[in-house]
């Protein structure tokens, strides 16, 4: 009747950007990411009567009206699998920006889908909760997971779902450069979308996706961390390339997000490796080696005065405890996917 998850966002390597089928969520590309042990969303989701509207609130006020209403369309659609028209009060919150490009809809729908599924009752295999995550928002699919984890695209809602990439072989963190932790320009969804239908470099884009996950796969499995962080590096830029190329264009990346690529770029020519990856906003995320991560991040703060840097190590797949008790009894419990990888 009443369950709390928690759920942490995810950063990807390998970038999901586009639809193939826009209700479903079913992406162009699959994906791969890192969840982070930084800015987790908790939510508690409990039944009320069956006659009630959903009640959504963030921080203990309502949440703003389009966001509540994306809530509560997926709250209905987890009531149908439960087979019942109860609805139900959702209470969230983010440790973290909201609709900044830190991947707050990953962690947030990820924590949904966790808690709503337990507090309607069903039982769901990890690679279910996933699927049901993808509905909500993309890139949750990838958050029900802890550290590194791929995103299949699939071809219908059974096929489109993440799993853990269990033959990681590298110790990676991220240096989270905050340039503006204020809402984004335009919404990752409707930047996609004009991306796909506008964009003469998305044919080009999807097609050598296939190749680059197949190379950092391979590289994750070597534990080649630098041909790791060159793939990334430059998939986050291809997208961008892509997002450029609509009409009218989509340009998150600013004046800041630029430095702090060059300040990257110079860290590597003074023998630190680390690699930048940019979302739908202008945050500069830097992949480093996770034993390196407070000398990268004391060097980017020495180049880049008057941004926050925060470390984020890789973190745990969601976990979901009913009314308030742990499942285990030992704390909140991992349901899906391995620990983050020491
Ligand atoms: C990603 N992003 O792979 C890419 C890279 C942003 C840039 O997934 O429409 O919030 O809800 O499925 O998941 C952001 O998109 O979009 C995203 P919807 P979502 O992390």
């Amino acid at each position: 009747m009443s369950a709390t998850a928690i759920a942490f966002p995810n950063i990807a390597l390998i970038k999901y950007w586009g639809k193939r089928d826009e209700a479903l969520i079913i992406p162009q590309t699959s994906s791969l990411s890192l969840t982070l042990a930084v800015y987790p969303t908790t939510t508690t989701v409990s039944l009320l009567s069956e006659s009630a509207p959903h009640e959504v609130l963030q921080d203990g006020a309502p949440m703003p009206q389009a966001a509540a209403a994306k809530v509560a369309r997926f709250l209905d659609h987890v009531a149908e699998l439960a087979g019942t028209t109860r609805a139900a009060r959702v209470e969230t919150s983010n440790a973290g920006p909201t609709g900044a490009g830190l991947a707050s809809s990953a962690s947030g729908f990820a924590a949904l889908a966790a808690a709503a599924s337990a507090a309607y009752g069903l039982d769901l295999s990890p690679r279910d909760l996933s699927r049901l995550a993808r509905r909500g928002s993309g890139s949750a699919s990838r958050s029900i997971f802890g550290g590194f984890a791929v995103w299949n695209a699939g071809s219908d809602d059974l096929t489109s779902y993440a799993e853990p990439v269990d033959d990681a072989r590298i110790d990676a963190a991220m240096v989270l450069g905050i340039v503006n932790a204020g809402a984004k320009p335009i919404s990752s969804r409707d930047a996609m979308r004009r991306t796909v239908e506008t964009s003469p470099y998305n044919a080009p884009w999807v097609a050598t996706n296939p190749t680059e996950l197949a190379f950092m796969r391979d590289a994750l499995r070597r534990g080649d961390f630098t041909a790791v962080g060159e793939i990334s590096e430059r998939n986050a830029l291809r997208m961008h390339a892509a997002m450029l190329g609509a009409v009218p264009p989509v340009r998150y990346l600013t004046a800041g997000s630029m430095a702090l690529l060059d300040a990257v770029a110079e860290l590597r020519n003074t023998g630190l490796e680390a690699y930048a990856t940019m979302d739908a906003g202008p945050n500069v995320k830097t992949l480093c080696r996770s034993a390196e991560a407070a000398s990268v991040r004391d060097a980017l703060a020495a180049a880049a005065p008057g941004i926050e840097f925060v470390i984020a190590e890789a973190g745990p797949g969601v976990s979901v405890s009913d009314h308030g008790v742990s499942v285990s009894g030992q704390g909140p419990t991992a349901i899906a996917g391995p620990g983050a990888p020491r």
